[in-house]
């Protein structure tokens, strides 16, 4: 599938081992141990509706090749640590569970995005380094395709992120455990990963593809590698810096918003957070001056990576406020699995809950307003042919706790006061956004207003957020709100 394919898409990001067993064992799985817990495709398959009930219509899932076990940072329960990237793992299932899978969410008019590792693979080493001179050995028969040393980068630590060349030649990981960084200067071994990609894209038929440690690969190998692909390109570059990911828009089809991530964090960690960070700072989409900003990022609140967003508050406003903000500005949305569900898992890995353990309700508070949030970003893709396409705008508010984004026919206002708030804020709509007479309604609370000659003002509830659309565009069925 395309950019312009993925545009109108919602995306659910899950860690296989972690989202669904086969046979719906409920077996305990402990984060801090770092070791298999039993999630399977086949699991995934039997909680499609899951998913879907909540508007989701693309899962991406988390790698999938073997990867080296029992290292003494536990296993690769989390598909990172690439062994032999020409062999599926069977620790979630046989192939043809993959195309299953595959096969599945297809007949659900839903895309597979499969996340792939190409900077490094990762290994134990066979002798131990007292120097930087002193090169770490592998058993390099139990790397595929790349066996012998001389795939790699000589081995260095990075220790300069400020130096760009560190960052792409020298390696992650630690002496415990060392990934060994792909010589990516090799011509052998970028047509290597290249012919790989296109022909995993085929097994499975994959409509998309998320690409890890982006910026640890030179930014010219990728443009033949997202081509061999054939399918949209999600990649991640980790950085607060929006300049420095925009660099990367282009070379994969798309970046993972981490900039504006940390600017979301700021905004709505705390009652006290700095709503500005995202009124202010431009998101690399809008800096990478495409025609088309809103597919160039894929814009996200959690993920496997990061301490959930409840490990930093408890309080519901600031939860919901910012789980919105991921589906009605520009981007393509994606909802790490468990925030449904009231997670609260910390720093890797203790972010990567069991989802079984909650039973997969679907009457959590979360989950409805997941479906709430997606019904939305539907009704206005349905209303608006240009929804897409244009970008969105902030529309100014004199009271610093709040915050209002537009992005016709959707309008959404912010705040970080919190739940406990002694007095809620208010926000003004200027006239001219909606035509007088137009009744809104804001699909939180599916309470509705109407527009008057000079616009409205509208008062918080709560603290809550309020995502508002034109009363005309709600569906029968929509879900949403009642019509
Ligand atoms: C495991 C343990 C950890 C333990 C670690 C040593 O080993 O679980 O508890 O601390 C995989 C696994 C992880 C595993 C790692 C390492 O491998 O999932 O569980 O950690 O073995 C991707 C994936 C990620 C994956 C890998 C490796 C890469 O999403 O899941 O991890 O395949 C860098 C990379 C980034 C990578 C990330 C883990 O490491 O760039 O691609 N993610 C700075 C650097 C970043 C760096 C980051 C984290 O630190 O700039 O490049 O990310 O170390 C901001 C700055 C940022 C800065 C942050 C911290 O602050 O703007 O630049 O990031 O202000
Ligand atoms: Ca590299």
């Amino acid at each position: 599938a395309s950019a312009a394919d993925w545009s109108t898409r919602q995306i659910y990001q899950l860690v296989t081992d972690r989202f669904a067993t086969s046979n719906n064992s409920a077996t305990t799985c402990d984060t801090s141990l770092r070791t298999y817990c039993g999630g399977s495709w086949k699991g995934i398959i039997n909680h499609l509706d899951y998913i879907q009930g909540m508007g989701f219509d693309a899962v991406w899932i988390s790698p999938v090749v073997k990867n080296v076990d029992a290292t003494p940072y536990g296993d690769g329960y989390h598909g990172y640590w690439s062994e032999d990237i020409n062999t599926i793992s069977s620790r979630y299932g046989s192939t043809d569970d993959l195309k299953a899978l595959s096969n599945a969410l297809h007949e659900r008019g839903m895309y597979l995005m499969i996340d792939i590792v190409i900077n490094h693979f990762a290994g134990i080493p066979t002798n131990t380094t007292t120097s930087p001179s002193n090169q770490f050995t592998f058993d390099y028969s139990r790397f595929n395709p790349f066996n012998m040393a001389d795939d790699f980068h000589a081995q260095c630590f990075i220790n300069d992120y400020t130096n760009q060349t560190d960052v792409e030649q020298c390696w992650l990981g630690d002496e415990k455990l060392p990934l060994p960084d792909l010589n990516t200067e090799d011509d052998a071994v970028v047509s290597a990963l290249s012919s790989w990609i296109g022909d995993l894209v085929k097994a499975y038929a994959v409509d998309g593809v998320r690409i890890d440690t982006v910026k640890h690969i030179r930014h010219d190998f990728w443009s033949a590698f997202t081509k061999s692909a054939g399918v949209w390109t999600l990649g991640e570059v980790l950085t607060d810096n929006a300049t420095y990911s925009a660099q990367y828009i282009g070379a994969v089809d798309a970046v993972l918003d981490y900039p504006s991530w940390y600017n979301l964090l700021d905004a709505f960690g705390t009652s006290t957070g700095n709503l500005s960070a995202l009124t202010l700072n431009p998101s690399p989409a809008a800096l990478a001056s495409k025609s088309s900003p809103t597919s160039l990022t894929g814009v996200f609140l959690e993920n496997h990576d990061q301490p959930r967003f409840a490990s930093h508050t408890s309080d519901v406003a600031l939860i919901k406020n910012a789980m919105s903000w991921v589906f009605v500005g520009d981007g393509v949305p994606i909802m790490y699995y468990g925030q449904e569900q009231g997670y609260a898992g910390g720093a890797d890995p203790a972010n990567r809950e069991a989802l079984w353990l909650s039973g997969y309700e679907t009457n959590k508070p979360l989950v409805l307003y997941a479906s709430k949030l997606t019904s939305a970003r539907k009704l206005a893709i349905a209303a608006n042919k240009t929804f897409i396409s244009t970008p969105a705008s902030w529309i100014n508010q004199s009271d610093p706790s709040t915050i209002a984004l537009s992005k016709p026919p959707l309008l959404s206002l912010f705040t970080n006061v919190g739940s406990n708030a002694t007095s809620q804020p208010t926000w003004s709509i200027p006239a001219g956004l909606y035509e007088a007479n137009t009744t809104l309604v804001d699909v939180v609370s599916c309470t509705r207003l109407v527009v008057g000659e000079d616009g409205v003002n509208v008062t918080a509830m709560e603290g809550l957020p309020k995502v508002m659309i034109p009363a005309s565009m709600l569906k029968k069925d929509g879900g949403a709100c009642p019509a």
